[in-house]
């Protein structure tokens, strides 16, 4: 059994539904438990190519039999039975996961790049990660300096519930 953590935003649709509805299937992969998960954001969109609704944010952390590759494999298949089409990189979306770290392994392919190559840059996953590893240090990958740094004004708790 291996420690991954992942990341999820939303900003189409029942964002918050969502989101619940996407920790629940990761916990239904074969041999994958969700063990912590950090509250809800609301984030303002970075990096996207049109005018966007705010984002739902959220980091959670599993502990799995996959492999990096099966349990992205298993992401990517969440997210289309979820309904997320994929025309525009980084255009709106019902569900997004991201594979953020996986214990032990680091990858860099095409495929699959780990740790997430983005993570250390977007306070819309550092401020969420920062509340589950409050050291700053989540699975040896140490990201107390850049959340420190980071500009976390576009980042709510998302108290809606
Ligand atoms: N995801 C992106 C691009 N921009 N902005 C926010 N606030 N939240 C996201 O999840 C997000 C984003 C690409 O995956
Ligand atoms: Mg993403
Ligand atoms: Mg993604």
């Amino acid at each position: 059994m291996n420690k991954a953590i992942l990341g999820l935003g939303s900003n189409l649709g029942k964002r918050k539904e969502n989101i619940t509805d996407a920790v629940y299937a990761l916990g239904r992969l074969p041999g994958t438990t969700v063990i912590a998960s950090s509250s809800l954001y609301e984030t303002k969109p970075v990096d996207v190519p049109n005018e966007q609704n705010d984002y739902l944010n959220e980091c959670v952390v599993v502990m799995t039999e996959l492999s990096p590759r099966a349990l992205l494999g298993g992401c990517f298949g969440i997210e289309a039975a979820m309904g997320r089409e994929r025309r525009i990189q980084h255009d709106s979306r019902t569900i997004d996961i991201d594979l953020l770290i996986y214990e032990g392994a680091v990858s860099n392919d095409t495929e699959l790049v780990l740790p997430h190559p983005q993570m250390l840059k977007r306070a819309f996953v550092l401020v969420p990660l920062g509340e589950i590893f409050s050291t700053g240090v989540a699975l040896d990958v140490d990201f107390s300096k850049e959340l420190s740094r980071l500009d976390t004004s576009g980042i709510d708790l998302f108290i809606n519930n």
